[in-house]
């Protein structure tokens, strides 16, 4: 490598469902994290590595900053914060299609007192007119008043390759921190996990959704077809009804979704059996979160 190559770490912030998750998959060509229409979709701080002849960046997607109401929403919270202190960039993601309100406006304080430079990313132009996006282009920059804003549309892809030219601008130069075949650190189980976690939220609706976890009982790779069991773990005995469905529908549904998701993921063909499991109040126990992988010790100082 030349002494000219850039990088860093870039975190993506911002409030649920602006399209955080959607647009790191975009920039690395590859689904690393979950997306979903449901707020707070994705749990973790999740790393995706971007790789060119210039620079490397490596993407901390993170969940958005919202009140936590219970100690899996703190261990979210204090994950999004732990990925705010280990940025060289920052990007705070608003939609274009969305007002900017109160929520909107304790986070950017927030922000405001964080020293990194931050580029203000305007998600969703795809769903505003060119002259709207003008118009909201010109406010939100001026409220924010960050080194820079680029709107664009994660899902169409428009303007993310000047997406990263922007943020090449601003990373410190060095050695990359990953090979350039890496995408991410993430290990498949919890991949794996995370896509039948995804398949479950766009199947079930309402409350249901947040309540879920998954866990992989077993991932055998000694055998032709990889064998997978994973439980679906839900709080309460009539949700369990909902996800296994009539005679077993909507289980069958979600598995088969997920089957070829993980199965593109790993190349191989997979046996997958899924379980549905009741564990009442899960959420607020730190015992049972941190059997799911939702370690609450993991981000304090
Ligand atoms: N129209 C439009 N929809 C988008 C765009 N980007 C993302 N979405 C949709 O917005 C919803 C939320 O996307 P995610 O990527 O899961 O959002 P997120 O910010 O990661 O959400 P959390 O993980 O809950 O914080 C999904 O339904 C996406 O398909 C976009 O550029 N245009
Ligand atoms: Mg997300």
């Amino acid at each position: 490598m030349d002494n000219k190559f850039k990088s860093g770490f870039v975190s993506i912030v911002g409030r649920p469902n602006v399209g955080k998750s959607t647009l790191m998959n975009k920039i690395v060509g590859q689904k690393i994290a979950i997306t979903s229409n449901k707020p707070q979709t994705t749990r973790n701080k999740i790393t995706a590595v971007y790789t060119s002849e210039e620079g490397q960046i490596v993407f901390l997607d993170t969940p958005g900053l919202h009140r936590a109401k219970n100690k899996l929403g703190g261990y979210m919270m204090n994950a999004a914060d732990s990925a705010l202190k280990d940025a060289d960039v920052l990007l705070y993601m608003l939609e274009a299609n969305a007002k900017f309100g109160d929520r909107d406006e304790e986070v950017l304080n927030k922000l405001s007192s964080l020293k990194m430079p931050k580029i203000l990313v305007i998600n969703k132009i795809d769903a505003v007119t060119g002259e709207e996006l003008l118009k909201i282009t010109r406010e939100l920059s001026e409220k924010c008043n960050f080194e820079e804003t680029v709107p664009v549309s994660a899902i169409e892809g428009t303007n993310v390759e000047e997406l990263i030219k922007v943020i090449m601008q601003y990373l410190p130069y060095g050695e990359p921190f990953f090979d350039e075949e890496t995408v991410t650190d993430q290990p498949v189980r919890q991949i794996a996990a995370e896509m039948i976690r995804e398949k479950a939220l766009h199947a079930l609706n309402e409350e249901i959704p947040h309540g879920i976890a998954v866990v992989i009982e077993k991932m055998d790779f000694n055998k032709k077809v990889v064998d997978v069991e994973a439980t679906i773990v839900c709080e309460r005995e009539s949700h369990k009804g909902i996800i296994i469905g009539k005679g077993g529908s909507m289980l069958k549904k979600i598995g088969t979704n997920a089957r070829f998701e993980i199965e593109k993921m790993l190349e191989r063909q997979i046996n997958l059996k899924l379980f549905v499991k009741v564990k009442d109040r899960w959420r607020d126990s730190e015992f049972l979160l941190k059997n799911f992988g939702y370690n609450p010790g993991e981000f304090k100082n």
